[in-house]
């Protein structure tokens, strides 16, 4: 299965991945799961939402119990954030079939479409259309970098955009969903541990600032008469780092776009996007206002115009304990040493459903931590531990 991923979307100068939502590459994904669905006699299905399940047992049975993740990446990103999750559970459906598990209720297995939001800027896209977390306005007014809408990304990759909302019929025939998702830090390795179970993710939300300036002449231009928005983006840069350490949280502005983007020209906007996160929401509160009150600070003293608009958000997430202890228990049967749980700063669909149905996540060893990056990494054995840590939560879920 790995193999015949591997390659899709995968920048050959970078070695990362581009499988931004509703593009080429995400239609060879795509591909690539309704062929690994088929070849197990799995009927696959394409939801309104575009989100891909395929179902062993009629799901309109209910009690369904599903997992699975996304394929889709950030600029660059790795092979394993996403598609573990998907690859492990074909793997784990293959497990059962050889261990002659009896399922006694339907399994199915997700690609939940656009979870980075690489393209459009809204983490989750997939899942918040079927929590019906996103509205129908709001997913129409998402535009891309070249000002393409989703709707009409949606359209020429063939899928009807008319169709989109809530799905809380399909939502209500799931009792349980699992995500299985490569770790994005190191506690696993710390720790010595293949696997964990997550207990919660932290708040977290991209924000917008658009610093508008005057275009001038870079070397002509008194730097007195300068009105430099490169000035404003680069000391508020520096303020989001030191008010995310001074409170315990992090942030980083990873993308900025400049127009005109000439090396001679003193630019006319510097849109920066932010990306902070916190422990809870009153830190991510402090953190994310007094980077906004510095920036003002900055764009008012070079004569800059700012606007700020939050583009994602999404609120802490305390996974079930229920399902999550049951999880524990089926991972450490008769006494075996427990499971590490574990909180984690990084998104995920699961966490988006937890809102509407019992949800939990296995971690696999990340023995460097790194993710969204061309290095991120996890050893075959670790993954293998992953793939029979989820068999084992499945047919304890599924099979009895
Ligand atoms: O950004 C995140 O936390 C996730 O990778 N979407
Ligand atoms: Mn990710
Ligand atoms: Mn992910």
């Amino acid at each position: 299965m790995w193999r015949d991923l591997q390659p899709l979307g995968r920048d050959q100068r970078s070695g990362g991945y581009r499988r931004y939502a509703w593009t080429s590459a995400d239609a060879d994904c795509r591909a690539w799961f309704r062929a690994q669905a088929e070849s197990r006699g799995l009927h696959c299905e394409l939801d309104r939402n575009g989100n891909q399940w395929a179902w062993l047992g009629d799901p309109s049975a209910g009690r369904a119990v599903v997992t699975g993740s996304h394929l889709d990446s950030v600029p660059d990103g790795g092979a394993f954030d996403g598609p573990l999750g998907v690859v492990s559970a074909f793997a784990a459906l293959d497990e059962l079939r050889s261990r002659g598990a009896e399922l006694t209720r339907p399994l199915g297995i997700v690609n939940f479409g656009d979870e980075e939001g690489a393209r459009f800027g809204l983490a989750c896209v997939g899942s918040r259309l079927t929590a019906g977390a996103l509205t129908r306005e709001q997913a129409f007014a998402l535009r891309d970098g070249d000002g393409l809408t989703l709707p009409a990304a949606m359209e020429a990759a063939g899928h009807d955009p008319e169709a989109i909302g809530p799905a809380p019929e399909r939502l209500a025939r799931i009792d349980a969903f699992v995500e299985l998702h490569v770790e994005q830090g190191r506690a696993l390795d710390l720790s010595g541990d293949p696997v964990g179970l997550a207990s919660a993710i932290w708040p977290h939300g991209r924000w917008r600032y658009d610093f508008h300036g005057e275009a001038n002449h870079a070397g002509t231009t008194r730097l007195v008469d300068r009105r430099d928005p490169m000035l404003g983006y680069a000391e508020t840069v520096l303020a989001a780092r030191r008010e995310a350490e001074l409170a315990g949280a992090v942030a980083t502005f990873g993308k900025i776009a400049v127009e005109p983007n000439g090396v001679n020209a003193i630019p006319s906007l510097v849109r920066g996007w932010l990306d902070s996160r916190a422990p809870d929401q009153d830190t991510l509160d402090t953190v994310v206002g007094a980077v906004q009150a510095a920036a003002r600070e900055h764009a008012d003293r070079h004569g800059l115009r700012l606007d700020v608009v939050r583009e994602s958000f999404t609120p802490v997430v305390d996974f079930a304990d229920s399902l999550r202890d049951e999880l524990g228990r089926l991972l450490a049967p008769d006494g075996a040493p427990p499971v590490p749980v574990l909180g984690t700063g990084a998104g995920h669909d699961a966490g988006i459903l937890s809102g509407r149905i019992p949800t939990a996540m296995l971690f696999v060893r990340n023995p460097t931590g790194v993710s969204h990056s061309p290095a991120e990494h996890a050893g075959e054995d670790d993954c293998l531990a992953g793939v029979r840590a989820l068999a084992d939560v499945l047919e304890g879920l599924a099979c009895t």
